[in-house]
């Protein structure tokens, strides 16, 4: 599949430090010092609905961690999937009485469009679950031929039992794990299966839905969990630096994907961080497209909102921390840009060096990005209120601004 076009991001003078951030798995603050290439990868959206400000919220985080890193000078590697066939896909297309690959398409072209407006940087490699079929296919043979996984019915299973590390990404107890597999997508109660939490590898067709060529498992299509594993490993290899996603996919998500990759490679972890962005609600609840209350990216830009307000908006809160949308978030994200851009407007200012260094240690310490908007905030009254004669400044504050926040004033 194709991404969606990158913004420049501007270079700035000297150079910022290696990244501090929280890991779900150690449940603390880590160091990544990742080699010239740093590589990640970002679970993707399952495409039957618009991006909400959720999603938004979730690649903003991954989108400052590319920033902090290419300020570092190295290069990334970041990989996204897209979940283009899984059960929610199918249910809504049944609903609505429509294609699901049309489905699927259209609502990825446009999350590329409110990825491209919001200046959200691509990942190299963009991957759809049906195009990553053929290399799942002997990655589920090699778990089955290894005793990892087993068959049930033509359904296939991975053992949780095969993996000694199986529990340390998500650190819950079993009772846990089992409520928040049959909340998302596991089938705990099936009977038949070797322990309640085993995830399916590989399901064998069922009429009326759509199937591909399985090799010795049969017609069929992938589990969820196998499709990342199989994209992580084919585009990062194993030990990347960072898994990320929404903290809804902490479990059972990434804990079996690590799973399924440990037991493949025999190596262990998976990812050296496993980061995890809070949810956003609307109206009290976790804003999802099962429940419906949704705030859409594309139906705010319609109704003339500056993207780069939307994105203030998401800066705003601190990445891990859960919060709400509200028309008093964008009414405070329109009204600083709009400070901003008049603070940057003025032809010379006040010395901006020290306010580039504040910005890289905020976002370098955590991702801490309402501590990069309030240092920005600060030199924007100074510069308003006073009378700098320093020319670069301006230039330099919509530069930094820009490099590392991804807003462009
Ligand atoms: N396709 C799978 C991942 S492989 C999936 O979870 N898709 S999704 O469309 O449901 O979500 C896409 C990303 O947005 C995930 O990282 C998810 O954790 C995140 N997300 C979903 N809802 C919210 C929310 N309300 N707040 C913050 N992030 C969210
Ligand atoms: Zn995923």
């Amino acid at each position: 599949m194709h991404a969606w076009p990158a913004s420049e991001v501007p270079a700035l003078p000297g150079k910022g430090r290696d990244l501090q951030i929280h890991d779900t798995a150690t449940q603390g603050t880590i160091t990544l010092a990742p080699g010239p290439v740093a590589r990640i990868y970002v679970c993707g959206i399952t495409p039957y609905d618009a991006t909400h400000i959720g999603h938004a919220a979730t690649y903003n985080a991954f989108d400052l961690v590319q920033r902090v890193w290419l300020d570092t000078k190295r290069q990334v590697h970041y990989v996204q999937n897209v979940t283009d066939v899984d059960d929610p896909l199918l249910e809504r297309a049944l609903r609505d009485n429509q294609d699901w690959t049309e489905l699927a398409e259209r609502e990825t072209a446009l999350f590329r469009e409110d990825m491209t407006a919001l200046r959200m940087l691509p990942p190299q490699h963009y991957i759809g679950a049906v195009e990553a079929i053929p290399g799942i296919v002997p990655l589920v043979e090699r778990l089955r031929d290894a005793g990892a996984a087993y068959e049930l019915d033509g359904d296939v299973y991975f053992s949780v039992e095969s993996d000694a590390n199986f529990g340390k990404v998500s650190n819950l107890d079993a009772e846990a794990m089992r409520l928040l597999s049959a909340e998302r997508g596991g089938d705990p109660d099936r009977v038949g299966k070797k322990n309640p939490l085993d995830p399916m590898l590989w399901m064998a067709a069922r009429p009326g839905e759509p199937s591909w060529d399985g090799g010795s498992l049969g017609r069929g299509r992938p589990g969820w969990h196998i499709e990342c594993v199989a994209i992580a490993l084919d585009h990062l290899g194993m030990t990347f630096d960072i898994q990320g996603g929404g903290s809804d996919l902490v479990f059972p998500h990434h804990e079996m994907g690590a799973s399924h990759a440990q037991v493949l490679t025999g190596e262990f972890p998976m990812a050296k961080a496993y980061v995890h962005a809070g949810m956003v609600a609307l109206h009290g609840e976790k804003m999802s497209k099962s429940k419906g209350n949704l705030v859409f990216v594309s139906a705010l830009r319609r109704a003339g909102v500056d993207p780069a307000a939307i994105r203030l908006a998401l800066l705003s809160h601190h990445y891990r921390a859960d919060w709400e949308w509200t028309d008093a978030v964008l009414a405070e994200a329109v009204a600083r840009l709009e400070r901003w851009r008049a603070a940057v407007s003025r032809p010379d200012g006040i010395p901006a060096d020290a306010l580039v260094e504040e910005v890289r240690e905020a976002l370098a310490n955590d991702l801490d990005a309402p501590a990069a908007l309030a240092a920005v905030d600060r030199w924007a009254e100074l510069q308003i209120a006073s009378d700098g004669d320093d020319e670069s400044a301006p230039g330099l504050v919509s530069r930094t601004v820009d490099a590392l926040l991804g807003v462009a004033l």
